[in-house]
């Protein structure tokens, strides 16, 4: 009986320890990366976040991406390499990653439409700049007047496989209407 017992619990604390070591493989497989959107200063909450294909061109990538919820991420995976559904309140997100690779990181705040559309608040991972543009309200030649946009130039993220990558921040959102716009003003 005493033996019984005995057995009994080496092989509890074996389960135990398998168990361990199972969870730290899974551990090691996830590649994650993660970090925090903000605009002008504030925290974004519910927003989606996306690892697109960072081989290609950043903005012909965010142009594949139309529905906004997981079932449409996940049936696009040559574009969508990971996704977070939701920013948290401070504006933090972790995006799991299906294997290692160059990723563009971008955020989409939906207007509700559950797609992708002109007053979404769109941004990318990467550095701030501005660019003068013919203001999109002034139709009326021939003196056009000009605005300043903000926009972030979109930049890669490389992660091995089983990374966490932390502190890919995204800083500034433009309506999508208004980053197509600029799109079409940047030097090729
Ligand atoms: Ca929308």
């Amino acid at each position: 009986m005493k033996i019984t017992k005995k057995s009994g619990l080496f092989l509890m604390l074996l389960i135990a320890l398998l168990a361990f070591i199972s969870c730290e493989k899974l551990q090691e497989l996830l590649t994650t990366i993660s970090g925090n959107v903000e605009n002008e200063g504030a925290a974004v909450s519910g927003a989606f976040i996306l690892a697109l294909n960072g081989t290609g061109d950043a903005y012909a990538e965010l142009g594949n991406v139309d529905e906004l919820n997981e079932s449409a991420f996940n049936a696009l995976s040559t574009v969508i390499k990971g996704f977070d559904l939701a920013s948290d309140a401070n504006g933090d997100y972790t995006a799991t990653l299906l294997s290692g690779g160059t990723v563009y990181m971008v955020t989409i705040k939906d207007d509700g439409s559950e797609e992708l559309d002109s007053f979404d608040l769109v941004g990318w991972f990467g550095d701030v700049d501005s660019i003068r543009i013919p203001d999109p309200a002034d139709t009326i030649g021939p003196d056009i007047d000009t605005i300043t946009v903000t926009y972030t130039i979109p930049q890669t993220v490389t992660i091995e496989k089983g990374a966490d990558t932390t502190g890919i921040d995204i800083e500034h959102l433009l309506e999508y209407w208004l980053l197509q716009k600029v799109q079409g003003y940047l030097p090729k």
